[in-house]
């Protein structure tokens, strides 16, 4: 006679293979940068710009550069006392562009650079004149996302800066077919010049019209969005400063 197929008894559930409750756990960053003034501090917005372009997961710790005791603290991220740092791992990296070409070699295909060698030299040309040069324009005209300053006298000197600037801008723009300086995606020397396109904005600078769409085009990115509204929550207003810093 046959039997009917036995259904095989239900085993019960181990207790470890209960259906958690979905859990969103934020994965570890994988690196922090030190920052200061989100509104004035020029140099911090390049070197988060540059992080935020690689894609890199990342912390903020902010820094106050004008107390003793944050000074110290800030010796110890960073070892020439300025900001921005990176720390990626037990890698350390204090000055701005180091972090443009650290950040370029972990996140190869973030497009950091020009894939192109001549492009790649022409950006890193343009990156090293905004980091060492332009003085007089970083005085004359200092980082202020709060501030709005239409009839601004520009100082004569600053004048050849703005020139300059926005020579090279016309130039990167013409030769590689824009909006951004090397072509269609935001690079280093974007995070390098970015400051630069917020200073125009802020003091109401005169510049020829591929030089302002170009601002536009920066303070049009989500990042700088981003960067601009942390910015106008900072508290801390500077009634008069006389320096880039
Ligand atoms: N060349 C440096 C410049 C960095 C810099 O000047 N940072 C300013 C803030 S925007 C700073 O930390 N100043 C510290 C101070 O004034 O005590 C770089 O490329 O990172």
């Amino acid at each position: 006679m046959a039997t009917a197929p036995k259904t095989p008894p239900r085993s019960k559930p181990a207790p470890s293979a209960k259906r958690a409750a979905p859990r969103t756990v934020k994965a570890p960053a994988e690196a922090s940068i030190t920052l200061s003034s989100k509104t004035y501090s020029s140099w911090s917005l390049r070197g988060w710009l540059m992080a935020k372009l690689a894609g890199l997961s990342f912390d903020e710790v902010m820094v106050s550069i004008d107390d003793a005791n944050a000074r110290k603290e800030i010796l110890l991220l960073s070892p020439s006392i300025l900001v921005p740092c990176l720390t990626h791992g037990d890698i350390k990296v204090w000055d701005t562009l180091a972090i443009g070409e650290y950040l370029n070699e972990i996140k190869p295909d973030a497009g950091l650079l020009p894939a192109d060698a001549v492009a790649r030299a022409h950006c890193r040309a343009i990156c090293g004149e905004m980091h060492s040069g332009f003085s007089s324009l970083r005085s004359a005209l200092p980082m202020n996302l709060k501030g709005d300053f239409p009839g601004h006298k520009v100082w004569a000197r600053a004048l050849g800066d703005i020139e300059r600037i926005t020579a090279i801008w016309q130039e990167c723009i013409t030769r590689y077919g824009g909006p951004f300086l090397f072509g269609a995606k935001p690079c280093i020397a974007d995070a390098m010049y970015a400051p630069v396109a917020t200073r125009f904005l802020t003091y109401h600078v005169k510049i020829d019209r591929t030089s302002a769409a170009y601002c536009q085009q920066i303070m049009a990115m989500p990042e700088m969005k981003a960067w601009v509204a942390a910015a106008r929550l900072e508290k801390d207003d500077m009634e008069e400063f006389d320096m880039e810093f």
